[in-house]
């Protein structure tokens, strides 16, 4: 795993979502070994959504929410880490937008605008999404995501049915 020197602790945002099981409790968890790193460290976590499923609407609601992270990882091995937590929570998924226990997403690295195949950023459709938009708006309201400020996006995006289901932002704390 690559790791960046200390003068270069760069500002990432993840969105972190989930309908079966106990999702909640899933993703305090994930925040908190993300921050128990010492490559890690959450800088600020929205405040948590019950949103309508999106994609395929057959299926429970979800929980949402978005988290700042300040971090020396890379983006692909933040990437990493992210899906070793998911998979360490026992993440289950039963197809493509489709119910899941835990689904921790890297939206945005930095200014980095990539296109590789493992890693897209920002992340291709959090600007269309707006249990995205919704939480980062809490947290991040003026980044800059294809040339719009993510408050500007949220303006344009569909967020009927979503609710501020904690409204604290240590809810990740107290699971
Ligand atoms: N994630 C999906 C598909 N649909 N809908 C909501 N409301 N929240 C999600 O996190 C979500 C979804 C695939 O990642
Ligand atoms: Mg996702
Ligand atoms: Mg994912």
């Amino acid at each position: 795993m690559s790791i960046l020197p200390d003068t270069a602790l760069q500002s990432a945002t993840l969105g972190l979502g989930g309908n079966i099981g106990d999702p909640v409790k899933a993703m305090a968890a994930a925040l908190q070994r993300l921050d128990a790193r010492d490559d890690c460290r959450v800088a600020a976590v929205s405040r948590l959504y019950r949103t309508p499923p999106w994609g395929k609407t057959d299926q429970s609601f979800f929980f949402n929410a978005c988290a700042a992270v300040e971090t020396r990882l890379d983006p692909e091995a933040l990437l990493d880490v992210c899906l070793s937590i998911e998979r360490e929570m026992k993440r289950e998924r039963i197809e493509r937008w489709g119910p899941r226990t835990l689904d921790i997403d890297v939206l945005t690295y930095g200014d980095v605008a990539q296109d590789a195949p493992r890693l897209e950023l920002p992340h291709p459709r959090m600007t269309d999404r707006g249990f995205v938009l919704m939480p980062l708006t809490d947290i991040a309201p003026d980044l800059l995501v294809r040339g719009r400020t993510v408050s500007d996006w949220l303006g344009d995006a569909e967020v009927a049915g979503i609710e501020v289901a904690d409204e604290s932002r240590d809810w990740w704390l107290r699971v």
